[in-house]
């Protein structure tokens, strides 16, 4: 299987929780690389920008006010078939519906207030990673781990 890069973020409201760690703590134990980390508040141009296929959607204005309230946690992460594994972890989008132990099953309460955003396709996937990093804020690194993960 190929190694991948996947987009991940941490919605405004994780930083408060005090879960960074937790979180981050979970992807490095599934075996991502963290290649590129920021903290940032997103400016409302780029988080209309980000969430652009949702723009017809009548949770589009409630979104990007919610995504731009507070500093997020930006990420490209590394690994085998990172795109899946990510949305795996997160779970389902609604977290009614999320499994306990995925991120959304195990932290979230609300639809928007979904704790992470993870992206959903190769396509998206590079779309996003581009949207917030430039190439040299990206570091990918050999982790020597390829026998054990
Ligand atoms: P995912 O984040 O699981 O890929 P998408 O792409 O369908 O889900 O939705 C993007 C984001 O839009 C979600 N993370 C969530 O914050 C928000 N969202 C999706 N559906 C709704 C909804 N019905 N009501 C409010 N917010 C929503």
């Amino acid at each position: 299987m190929a190694v991948e890069r996947t987009f991940a973020m941490f919605k405004p409201g994780v930083l408060q929780r005090r879960i960074v760690g937790e979180l981050i703590s979970r992807m490095e134990k599934k075996g991502f690389n963290i290649v590129a980390i920021k903290l940032m508040r997103i400016p409302m141009e780029m988080a209309k920008i980000h969430y652009e296929e949702h723009r017809e959607k009548s949770f589009f204005e409630s979104l990007t006010n919610y995504i731009v309230s507070g500093p997020v946690i930006a990420m490209v992460l590394q690994r085998e078939n990172a795109i899946a594994t990510l949305r795996k972890i997160c779970g389902a989008t609604n977290p009614e519906n999320a499994e306990m132990g995925t991120i959304r099953g195990d932290y979230a309460v609300s639809t928007e207030r979904n704790i992470i955003h993870a992206s959903d396709s190769p396509e998206s996937a590079k779309r996003e990673i581009g949207l917030f990093f430039k190439e040299e804020e990206i570091f990918p690194f050999e982790d020597g781990n390829e026998h054990w993960l």
